[in-house]
């Protein structure tokens, strides 16, 4: 049993496409918090964070737009996280991916605290490994797993407080990397499963790979659930499709191992934007990859002991 911590993150200013501002109470309508209650675990809905000031920030970059307002959401995401991660585990409902800024923030400020090592799974079709110089959609939604690796380029932006190592931070799903992106990943150790590997290798035994390490190391681990590492014909909402994502059963195989390995201790479940859904499919869909992730299966089967 679980004590589940629903944080919602209404953030809609790290992309163009609005929408995204309405995932957490597609969340909620979705039946999350009913879901979790299903599966024995304890859920406390903290409402929805709402930043309380925006100071005047401004970049050398003239394509980034809304600065002050995504660094005031990554302000009060970060307080958000680190208060809620001593209690349970934070499931950060989204709201655009720049919301990550923030929530990893106060996660690695939380691990940092308590000594332990933070690991990074991101499950999306993009690397999100612009930094606000490099950026050329000017769309920080693009931005986040940089600064978390603590890469140059984040001036207007708080320190991040203690960046995450390359080596603990693995991504699956990828098929969409800026030129820029490229070049800044290939300097650090980060593992980055793009789609060809997931059709060669399958999910399980890169996913296994890396869940060893961060079991290794006794480390805190947080999920990133972008909704573009769904292929678009199942989980059409969202303002950036990329086709030639994660199946049905892959993606319920991610959740599942994940489940399996009891080493989830924060999850951001990002992009969805209800104003582009079909009858709320991708919302459910969502809903019930967390279900998968939270311990739901079909039998009890003994599994490769982790
Ligand atoms: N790399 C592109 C950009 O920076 C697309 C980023 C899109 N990011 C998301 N989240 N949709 O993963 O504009
Ligand atoms: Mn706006
Ligand atoms: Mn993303
Ligand atoms: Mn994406």
């Amino acid at each position: 049993m679980t004590h589940c911590i629903l944080v919602g993150a209404p953030v809609d200013e790290g992309q163009r496409r609005a929408g995204c501002l309405m995932g957490p109470a597609a969340f909620r309508v979705a039946g999350l918090a009913r879901t979790l209650a299903e599966l024995g675990h304890t859920v406390e809905d903290r409402g929805d964070v709402a930043p309380t000031h925006t100071r005047d920030q401004t970049c050398a970059n003239p394509a980034v737009h809304h600065l002050p307002e995504v660094i005031a959401w990554t302000e009060a995401l970060s307080a958000a996280a680190s208060a809620a991660m001593p209690d349970g585990l934070p499931i950060f409902l989204g709201g655009d991916h720049s919301l990550s800024l923030g929530t990893v923030s106060g996660v690695a400020a939380h691990a940092k605290a308590a000594d332990r090592p933070l690991f990074v799974i991101w499950l999306d079709a993009h690397s999100d490994f612009h930094s606000v110089r490099t950026t050329t959609s000017g769309n920080l939604h693009g931005t986040p797993m940089a600064y978390a690796a603590g890469r140059a380029g984040f001036e207007p932006f708080p320190p991040f407080p203690a960046p995450v190592p390359g080596e603990n931070i693995c991504m699956f799903g990828i098929r969409s990397v800026d030129p820029a992106e490229h070049a800044s990943l290939e300097e650090t150790e980060i593992t980055v499963n793009d789609m060809r590997v997931l059709d060669e290798l399958g999910i399980a035994a890169p996913l296994r790979a890396f869940l060893d390490r961060v079991r290794a190391q006794n480390g805190l681990l947080h999920v990133s659930l972008d909704v573009d590492f769904l292929d678009p014909s199942i989980a059409p909402a969202v303002g950036t499709t990329v086709p030639g994502g994660a199946t049905f059963r892959e993606a319920h195989l991610v959740c599942e191992l994940l489940h399996e390995s009891r080493l989830v201790t924060s999850l951001d479940l990002v992009e969805l934007n209800p104003f582009l859904d079909e009858r709320g499919r991708t919302a459910k869909l969502m809903v019930d990859l967390v279900g998968s992730l939270m311990g739901r299966k079909v039998f009890d089967r003994p599994t490769r002991s982790f």
